[in-house]
């Protein structure tokens, strides 16, 4: 079952059948370990009324004010690879290769809700630098309780040149206005997700394809249920969190986005996340 945020209501797309539920308090609507026994009792009761389908203008980020993003990073070895490459001239190199092999992983805070955009909302990239990339991710639906009830479509905007000049700088390089996508809507399973499941993005710079990649699940060296207990371990989340799992997919050194470029980032079940550079 996918669910949407729109602004006052949440809208259901239980295999092709629409629905939709008044909910002003997203944060406590969504942090439920059973929420999706809990969309299939509105349903079923009549609680959620019959609609015709979802209106895209209409979708937010799928983010409550209570909470916040987190992310993960160096989780495929596609991306300890362009990291190092990127921080060789640093000295920084090694931090990479060494946290792709620790048992801890590398965690970081990515973003407030109010820094974070919906589906065919703009995505920045910072006037001080002179590398940026998206970065498509799994992104977890968790509770409060530390159960992943869902999954959605991630883009971590980062900034190669500033994160490659010091690691020490990489919180410049990955939180500021408009520095995260999410959506377009969540996937509410009980299941985890099959391991062959694609991620995949575009990019398009004046309608001309301009990067394409993909990368599947397998290919991540961390669980999602590892990544959420690191997060966890020493930070309490009232109102349930989100949390990047990391990059599969890195263009290559040559690439830089521009102002007008869209990214559009796929994940099989999911749906794609559209948004352009502002
Ligand atoms: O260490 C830099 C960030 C890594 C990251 O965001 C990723 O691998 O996705
Ligand atoms: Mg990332």
């Amino acid at each position: 079952m996918k669910i949407y945020k729109l602004n006052s209501t949440v809208a259901i797309d239980d295999n092709g059948q629409y629905y939709s539920v008044p909910v002003t308090d997203w944060d406590s609507f969504i942090n439920d370990d059973d929420l999706l026994s809990k969309l299939k009792g509105l349903i079923r009761s009549g609680k959620a009324s019959k609609a015709t389908g979802i209106e895209e203008s209409a979708i937010v980020a799928p983010v409550g004010s209570g909470q916040e993003l987190w992310a993960c990073g160096v989780t495929y070895l596609r991306s300890k690879v362009g990291r190092q490459e990127e921080s060789k001239a640093s000295g920084g190199a090694d931090f990479y290769a060494k946290v792709y092999e620790a048992e801890r992983p590398e965690v970081f805070f990515k973003a407030t809700p109010n820094r974070v955009v919906g589906h065919q909302q703009k995505v920045r990239i910072r006037k001080d630098s002179t590398w940026d990339v998206p970065e498509p991710e799994l992104t977890l639906l968790v509770t409060s309780s530390g159960k992943i009830i869902g999954y959605t479509i991630g883009n971590d905007m980062s900034s190669r040149s500033i994160e490659g000049e010091n690691p020490l700088y990489l919180p410049q390089a990955k939180t500021y206005d408009a520095c995260a996508a999410i959506g377009p809507c969540i996937y509410i399973t009980d299941r985890p997700l099959d391991k062959s499941t694609l991620i995949s993005m575009v990019i398009s710079r004046d309608s001309q394809k301009v990067f394409e990649g993909s990368v599947a699940l397998e290919q991540m060296k961390r669980t999602p249920e590892e990544l959420v207990s690191f997060v966890y371990r020493a930070c309490s989340f009232p109102q349930g969190s989100l949390i990047m799992t990391g990059t599969g997919i890195v263009p290559g050194s040559d690439f830089t986005l521009e102002s007008g470029d869209e990214i559009r980032i796929s994940i099989e079940n999911i749906g794609t996340l559209v948004n352009v550079v502002a």
